[in-house]
């Protein structure tokens, strides 16, 4: 068996590594030596920011555990034979990196591809479900140089059936829910071969289950990628509803189908989002609020939740926890007297009461009293019954109790926040201070000092260094 992995983003340690392994290390093979003992030997990942001295004895205690384990000389050096095996692609490892490659690489040799329906399901019109395969192959093909075409005689590549229970593979269906579909890596036969659990209820909806979300999946697998540990790639092992009609191949995907069959023809490659990583040294976020203790990082279409004493920082879809809610939030505000969070996107905005949208909302931003200049908010915070908003290089406050805008606003946020220069991309508040993000960096501004007195990468409170 044989597995390829794609050796995740991280930044080079090459001056630090090669200090320490001075003979002729090449900045690739840093990378490969970085990547394999963060991933199999939990090697804790430095992704930028110097690396401390203890790390290198680190790796190099961890270079020795894998000899150790290889049967290789234990020189704790990344030898020649060392980096080979580190260079073999490796098995049996659980999701860990992104998308995977089905053990042994299966893939199809020719790409234009024949699929067939050998049954449809009662659920939806036949129209329907060809929308909905024809749908999720137009997935496939956009990215890469792969072409389906539909037979209706003849031996297909890819036979799509609806079955129940046992239908003869080996790999019985388990009633509504649970298993949803399966299938067939490349291959002759039942190679390629999708088949859907008839007694799924299969929609054209936001209901469960979305048959195109299945379809697209599935073909994944008929296509030769396993499941991806990227929570927000389509072969993630778990369904999750997103938007057929603007539902766009994750980049995750992307690159998984353009390992095996390279990419596509046209001249314009497609794009796909991409999942943010947490310790990518140039993360931003879109909009912190705090909430009962909690804080809410938000980004694109996720949320990070830190918990205050455990610290433990977990990843989430906005829409997970409130399905209404769109993506891209720019602005958020705990009013700790009403024990309510405001959540802002363009002009429109949202109160939650812990994770209950209210009644009433999304209303309009002129209800504070901006002028209609104002379209947007980029952040802001609640603090002593105000709430400051953030707009380009100035703020404004509105007194939460008279309910009205404070006279005298917008003020200069440098004026009043000495060191917060630039444009403030979301804050929160803790004590007495406030946590200022502006790009990947953050600022903690002390109220009662009136100064910054502390400056570092705001990912450092998702738990990065
Ligand atoms: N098939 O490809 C699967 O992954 C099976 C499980 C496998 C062990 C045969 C399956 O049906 N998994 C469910 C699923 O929905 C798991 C679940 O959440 N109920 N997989 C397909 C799917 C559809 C759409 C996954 C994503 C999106 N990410
Ligand atoms: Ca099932
Ligand atoms: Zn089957
Ligand atoms: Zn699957």
């Amino acid at each position: 068996m044989f597995c390829l992995k794609r050796l995740p983003f991280l930044l080079l340690l090459h001056v630090q590594i090669s200090k320490a392994f001075p003979v002729s290390f090449k900045e690739k093979d840093t990378k490969i030596v970085q990547d394999y003992l963060e991933k199999f030997y939990q090697l804790p990942s430095n992704q930028y920011q110097s690396i401390r001295k203890n790390s290198i004895n680190m790796i190099v205690e961890k270079l020795k555990e894998m000899q150790r384990f290889f049967g290789l000389n234990v020189t704790g050096k990344p030898d020649a034979e060392t980096l080979e095996m580190m260079k073999q692609p490796r098995c049996g490892v659980p999701d860990s990196g992104d998308f995977m490659i089905t053990p042994g690489n299966p893939k199809w040799e020719q790409t234009n591809l024949t699929y067939r329906f050998i049954n449809y399901t009662p659920q939806l019109s036949v129209t329907e479900v060809e929308t909905a395969i024809g749908n999720a192959f137009k997935i496939w093909s956009d990215p890469s140089p792969l072409t389906f075409t539909r037979i209706s005689q003849g031996e297909a590549d890819i036979n799509i059936a609806f079955f129940p229970r046992d239908h003869g593979d080996n790999s019985p269906f388990d009633g509504p829910n649970g298993i949803l579909a399966h299938a067939f890596q490349p291959g002759q036969g039942i190679g390629g071969d999708a088949h859907f659990d008839a007694e799924e209820t299969w929609t054209s909806t936001s209901e469960n289950y979305n048959l195109f979300l299945v379809a697209a999946h599935e073909f994944g697998h008929s296509l030769g990628l396993s499941h991806s540990s990227d929570p927000g790639a389509l072969m993630y092992p778990n369904y999750a509803f997103r938007e057929p009609s603007t539902y766009s191949l994750p980049q995750d995907d992307i690159n998984g189908i353009q390992a095996i069959y390279g990419p596509s023809s046209n001249p314009i490659q497609p794009t796909g989002p991409s999942t943010p990583r947490s310790c990518d040294p140039s993360l931003t976020f879109d909009a912190i609020t705090t909430l009962r203790g909690e804080i809410f990082f938000f980004k694109d279409k996720y949320f990070w939740r830190r918990h205050p004493q455990l610290r433990r920082v977990e990843m989430n879809f906005i829409s997970l926890f409130w399905p209404s809610l769109p993506t891209g939030i720019q602005a958020a505000y705990e009013d700790f007297d009403r024990d309510l969070v405001f959540l802002f996107k363009g002009n429109q905005y949202w109160a939650l009461s812990g994770y209950d949208i209210q009644q009433g909302y999304p209303r309009d931003i002129s209800n504070y009293g901006f002028p209609s200049s104002v379209q947007a908010i980029d952040a802001a915070v609640f603090y002593k019954s105000k709430t400051y908003f953030f707009v380009n290089d100035q703020f404004w406050r509105y007194d939460n109790q008279r309910q009205f805008m404070e006279p005298g606003y917008p003020q200069s946020i440098s004026g009043i926040f000495p060191g917060i220069e630039s444009k403030v991309d979301a804050v929160f508040q803790q004590e007495h201070f406030f946590l200022f993000f502006s790009g990947p960096i953050y600022y903690a501004f002390d109220l009662s000092a009136q100064r910054v007195t502390k400056i570092a990468r705001g990912n450092k409170w998702l738990n990065c260094r």
